[in-house]
């Protein structure tokens, strides 16, 4: 959906969830300058039982000069855009319209007008709002308070940008011309007295299962941002190496989660106790989701008789799916690894189609570059015989001129991208973000790898030789990989790339 598809309406309202937060209000804020622009009658308003009262916000408010009202009764506008929730959810009070529209970045809880954009990989509506406007040719730095309310936003619903999901997220944070006093002052206003009682009662009343090492803490519903402080000072536990802590709150349930072991990353571990029931995911060391109970619910009907139930038992939920977690996951070191060959078949890697960009033709030698991908960001500097090669995913690899050569086969014709996020290029020298599509070409991979694989019915880590740090993670329905002439050349494949890339020898 196009923002500009919305301009056909006269009196436009744009609503945030009650008890807005900072990435509501920043988002609702960016939508009413834009619609402000085109001369609408537009309002930007919250309902609910409260007026907004913590102390961050209230400067937000202030200081950015935000226009949101609060109201109790409205007269049905021609469109009514609710902004980081979605209409009719229980946290989001009920006002007549005649059209509706949807922007979000929640999972999506019930069914959705036509006209509506809902990205659950982002880690707030801020970002999502940032690429609606640059869509409609809106530059949100030549409005400093537009630039710090979004940033601002992004921060606070990402646990001060430890919890980031998603490459556009680490665009606005690295990109937004935002106003850094400001934001010192909101950070420094941003817990109350009461919500620090909040944390100290919840780390007394942590659980701790000694055989995993991990932590489950629960704490009374409080700003999400709570939770993360909470789960910091609780890693720092000497006895402790992971910990969740969660709390219950009107859009879902919250939770943080910590690791300080590079076997088990929080950005994956968040991934695995909100899969199928929300949303989750973020760093190596620090990670946050949401989880709906309902769909909790729905998903464990046989242990819970309703979201209530549910909700109740949500400390033996995390600590049952923690064990699970634990007990499931292998890890491979590959340079100790011995492939038992008996067990695996042969194949060999097809032909594929690959895009590439010798990187000294559109970067100049010796710069520092950052290429951001899904996958996370590639920083390096350009050197003279250096090809950049990227995937069917989007996935990046850096390749040297001599080996690349060898291996590929390359044709003059433009490189066709068609996937979630296109690799973006930073360099050293200016803050423009440069697709790198439009200057790769297409080769074809003719190295015709062979290799051993073996299904996989388990989680499995495995630390390549190439990176001790980082594990390339398998799960049921990937595959475990060997190099047919390096048997520890150990990695994994991704089950639905696999009968892309490679055929049966
Ligand atoms: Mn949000």
């Amino acid at each position: 959906m196009r923002l500009s598809s919305l301009l056909q309406y006269e009196t436009i309202v744009i609503q945030c969830h009650d008890n807005p937060d900072a990435d509501a209000i920043a988002s609702g804020y960016g939508l009413y300058i834009y619609f402000k622009k085109h001369g609408k009658n537009v309002r930007f308003i919250y309902g609910g039982r409260f007026v907004i009262q913590k102390s961050n916000l209230v400067l937000m408010l202030r200081e950015l000069a935000i226009p949101i009202e609060y109201v109790t009764k409205l007269d049905a506008p021609d469109l009514l855009i609710t902004v980081d929730c979605q209409y009719d959810e229980g946290n989001v009070t009920h006002f007549d319209a005649k059209e509706v529209a949807v922007i979000d970045h929640h999972q999506v809880s019930g069914p959705l007008p036509p006209m509506s954009d809902v990205r659950s990989s982002l880690g707030s509506c801020s970002t999502l709002v940032r690429v609606l406007l640059e869509q409609e040719g809106i530059n949100i730095n030549e409005e400093r308070s537009l630039a710090t309310a979004l940033y601002y936003g992004l921060m606070m619903d990402t646990n001060q940008f430890t919890e980031i999901y998603h490459p556009l997220d680490r665009d606005l944070r690295d990109d937004a011309a935002f106003d850094r006093s400001k934001i010192t002052m909101f950070r420094n206003a941003n817990l109350s007295l009461s919500e620090l009682e909040i944390a100290g009662e919840a780390l007394c009343r942590y659980e701790y299962e000694e055989t995993y090492r991990y932590a489950v803490i629960k704490a009374r519903a409080c700003d999400p941002n709570i939770l993360g402080i909470i789960g910091d000072m609780m890693l720092e536990v000497d006895a402790v190496d992971f910990c969740v802590v969660y709390s219950i709150l009107p859009v879902g349930v919250k939770l943080s989660v910590r690791s300080c072991r590079k076997e088990t990353r929080a950005s994956e571990l968040a991934d695995y106790l909100t899969d199928k029931i929300g949303s989750g995911g973020g760093h190596v060391e620090k990670a946050g989701g949401l989880i709906q109970l309902e769909l909790l619910q729905r998903e464990y009907s046989d242990e819970y008789q309703s979201a209530y139930d549910a909700a109740s038992k949500l400390g033996d939920f995390f600590k049952k799916r923690l064990k699970a977690y634990f007990e499931e996951s292998e890890v491979i070191y590959a340079k100790d690894y011995r492939a038992d060959l008996s067990q695996m078949r042969a194949y060999r890697r097809k032909n594929l189609r690959l895009g590439y960009v010798k990187a000294s033709d559109v970067f100049q030698t010796g710069t520092k570059v950052t290429i951001r991908t899904l996958e996370g960001d590639l920083d390096m500097p350009v050197k003279d015989d250096m090809y950049i090669t990227i995937g069917m995913g989007g996935e990046v690899r850096l390749i040297a001129e001599e080996h690349f050569k060898k291996s590929n086969r390359m044709l003059d014709e433009p490189y066709l991208f068609e996937g979630e996020y296109k690799p973006m290029v930073k360099t050293s020298f200016d803050d423009k973000n440069v697709s790198l599509i439009p200057y790769a070409k297409t080769c074809i991979a003719t190295d015709g790898i062979e290799i051993y694989i073996k299904p996989l019915n388990h989680r499995v880590k495995v630390f390549t030789e190439w990176d001790e740090e980082n594990y390339m993670l398998g799960r049921a329905g990937d595959y475990l990989a060997v190099r047919k002439d390096d048997l520890h050349n150990v990695y994994v494949i991704a089950g639905d790339m696999f009968e892309q890339m490679y055929e049966a020898v």
